[in-house]
């Protein structure tokens, strides 16, 4: 049979379910795309080389089954560093989104700005837009909520859509539509946030499973990661993740941390000194804006711990 052009709508290392037209065909990898797994050298280089969201060509075996025989450029991708091994192993967690939706809550568990402004990082890095959701609102009061908003302005000021949300609130869900559609989403943040639940929501068809924890591992082991991705009856895809709990930055130049930190950006170059990583230098442009108020430090926090390594993730 001829090959085709499909997309990869699920990944499990050894097989993807590849999309082509309205049939869905289980494929493996041809010997020459499962190489690209690893360097010339015979270095690992990524976790996988097909991840969800890639155009591929395959050949179909039957009508079930097929081979993937090419994987077409990526326009985007959101990657991540494979967590649990000592060498530098990229996980493209999926390919050729449009934008990454970065859900965080308002209690159960806590919202996490750092993890939240790694994700911002990737985003950016594999160069798609941003929202930032804040789901549970109905678990807060007013006072919470009042402190939650003012920490999130930051976020706006950096050009990220923000969007405030809880499953029992039908007006909030309407917003996150809007956010969705006619775009391919990748949902990300930590285990039980709400990702799952939030788009149950947004399409009761899609009966997600909710409320689960993914298999125990012990730590440094790999967990199992199942990305999927799904069409919006209103129009555009959508790729629910796993509870991603640690997110190693890939791909960023953490040398110069500080070009990631748009809201920096006024003041690089104007430090006393040229080398200046605005962490305890004296005359440091950057901490003076924090301590006047005109950067986040919340958002300042982060890079702290960013830079220095200190924030429990490498
Ligand atoms: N009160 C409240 N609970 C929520 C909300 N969204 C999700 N949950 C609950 O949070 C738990 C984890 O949800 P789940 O969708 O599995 O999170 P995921 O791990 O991010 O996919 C479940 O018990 C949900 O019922 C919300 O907006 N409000
Ligand atoms: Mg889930
Ligand atoms: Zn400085």
């Amino acid at each position: 049979m001829d090959s085709m052009q499909g997309r990869v709508i699920r990944a499990r290392t050894s097989f993807y379910d590849v999309e082509q037209a309205d049939r869905i065909l289980r494929c493996t990898l041809r010997g020459r795309v499962k190489r690209e797994r690893r360097s010339e050298e015979g270095k690992q280089i990524y976790a996988d080389p097909v991840a969800v969201g890639d155009e591929v060509i395959f050949r179909p075996i039957d009508d079930e089954a097929g081979v993937i025989e090419e994987i077409l450029p990526r326009r985007t991708k959101f990657s991540r560093r494979y967590p649990g091994k000592r060498e530098d192993i990229e996980q493209i967690v999926v390919a050729n989104a449009d934008q990454v939706v970065a859900v965080i809550s308002t209690r159960l568990p806590d919202p996490n700005f750092r993890f939240l402004d790694r994700f911002l990082i990737l985003a950016e890095t594999g160069e798609m837009g941003a929202v930032v959701c804040l789901n549970k609102m109905d678990l807060i009061g007013k006072k919470r909520r009042r402190r939650l908003r003012s920490i999130l302005i930051a976020y706006e000021q950096l050009g990220c859509r923000v969007i405030y949300t809880s499953i029992k609130e039908p007006q909030s869900i309407d917003t996150l539509r809007q956010v969705l559609k006619d775009k391919f989403s990748v949902i990300v943040g930590a285990s039980g946030v709400g990702k799952s639940s939030l788009l149950n929501a947004v399409q009761p068809g899609l009966g997600l499973r909710v409320g689960e924890v993914g298999p125990k591992t012990e730590k440094g082991r790999h967990t199992t990661t199942l990305v999927e991705l799904f069409h919006l009856e209103f129009g555009g895809e959508v790729a629910d993740t796993p509870g991603i709990r640690e997110v190693g930055l890939w791909g960023v130049d953490t040398e110069n941390l500080d070009l990631y930190f748009p809201e920096m950006e006024p003041y690089l170059g104007t430090c006393k000194y040229n080398d200046c990583v605005h962490l305890h230098e004296p005359g440091c442009a950057v901490i003076e804006a924090v301590d006047a108020g005109k950067i986040s430090p919340v958002r300042y926090q982060s890079y702290v711990a960013l830079r220095t390594g200190k924030d429990g993730e490498g």
